[in-house]
């Protein structure tokens, strides 16, 4: 580290005098040249190549976007909680990915993979909350290859009661918006040109086209894709509907049997939920998930057993949701890491986290 006093001109530092303020004992074993193209390699060794400008960028990208998207749902009224790491029972819903469980005081607990439920009840409470929320899933190893999965991510989960579906995905729009336009305005040195210019003509301003599941499945299925009804959309399928529209794009109404119990079945359209995915382009893929919520007793017994999952694990909140103490909500949690790597255009979204773990790849 050094302290330099000098004038900065167009042409760069005119150096008038500088001092040595700390020197590395060892710089042959910190200096990095260049980041490895293996996202595995990266995670094993991060915290050596994490000193890359280039990556170091990413990790300033994250604390300005997270803050910035903060202070928007706080403007907006929203109260942010601190996530819980441990829990009776976390998230079921999750595309492949295996729950942690962790012993103490002789009892198993599982690790947070999500905090919808307790999104649920703290909405319930205080109307407008949110959680910059950390999750751990065991995602299966060959997730490592789609780019954008982490073994530990950040999620913003953001969850209101008395609203509509309408009014939270506004409300994403404006926060996705939002933060791009603040990094743009704000923060440009962290950004080159080309960047800059690449979230100008993609990052356009909201409304974002809306397309619901049935549509997106035959535009998929026109467009080559093998894609069976009443699933989960590939990752690959996508992406590549990223990729047609340009811009962010909504995929409304995913089918009931596709996801888990927490999604509340849309009235007017048996079978269906009101749910909604917000998709990147540029092959990014989905950055956000939310839907309206399931709150009423007996529909989450008969969903919860339908899902093969066990009643007794989810006691704590049947319980409340039998005493009529859970609302109706509705909210989204969108992926921090996975809006820095399209920021930025990481390969990976491994470049994009401060601590990467991937799917198996924790560590050294
Ligand atoms: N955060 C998601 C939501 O709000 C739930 C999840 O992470 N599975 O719907």
């Amino acid at each position: 580290m050094v302290a330099v006093t000098g004038v900065l001109t167009w042409d760069g530092l005119e150096v008038e005098e500088y001092r040595v303020l700390h020197k590395p004992l060892k710089p042959e074993k910190i200096c990095v040249d260049d980041v490895p193209s293996d996202p595995g390699e990266y995670a094993r060794n991060y915290h050596v190549y994490v000193r890359h400008p280039r990556v170091l960028r990413a990790v300033k990208t994250y604390s300005m976007v997270l803050k910035a998207m903060r202070s928007i749902l706080d403007e907006h009224g929203f109260t942010e909680l601190p996530s819980p790491i441990i829990g009776y029972v976390s998230d079921p819903g999750l595309r492949g990915a295996v729950k942690a469980s962790i012993k103490m005081y002789g009892k198993v607990y599982e690790v947070q993979s999500s905090v919808i439920m307790y999104k649920q009840l703290y909405a319930s409470l205080l109307g407008k909350i949110y959680y910059a929320a950390r999750n751990l899933r065991v995602e299966p190893v060959e997730n490592a290859s789609t780019g954008r999965h982490l073994a530990e991510f950040t999620q913003l989960d953001v969850e209101a009661s008395l609203t509509t579906a309408d009014d939270v995905m506004m409300l994403a729009e404006e926060t996705l918006y939002g933060a791009v336009k603040h990094l743009l305005n704000y923060h440009s040195g962290l950004l080159t040109r080309e960047e800059e210019r690449f979230l100008e003509e993609t990052i356009i301003k909201p409304p974002y086209p809306r397309i619901d599941y049935d549509s997106a499945v035959e535009l998929l299925r026109r467009k080559g894709f093998t894609v069976e009804h009443g699933r989960e959309l590939s990752f690959d399928a996508e992406a590549a509907l990223g990729d047609i529209y340009g811009t962010p794009v909504w995929i409304q109404g995913f089918p009931t049997s596709s996801r888990g119990f927490y999604y509340i079945p849309d009235p007017g359209k048996p079978g269906y939920n009101v749910d909604y995915n917000l998709i990147l382009p540029s092959r990014a893929g989905e950055v956000l998930d939310g839907g309206c919520r399931e709150y009423r007793y007996e529909h989450l017994v008969d969903r919860i057993k339908h899902h093969g999952e066990p009643l007794g694990k989810y006691k704590w909140f049947l319980e409340l949701a039998e005493a009529g103490a859970i609302q109706p909500t509705c909210g989204w949690g969108l992926g921090v890491e996975r809006l820095v790597r399209y920021i930025h255009r990481l390969p990976h979204v491994a470049y994009a986290s401060p601590h990467p773990r991937i799917p198996g790849v924790i560590g050294p």
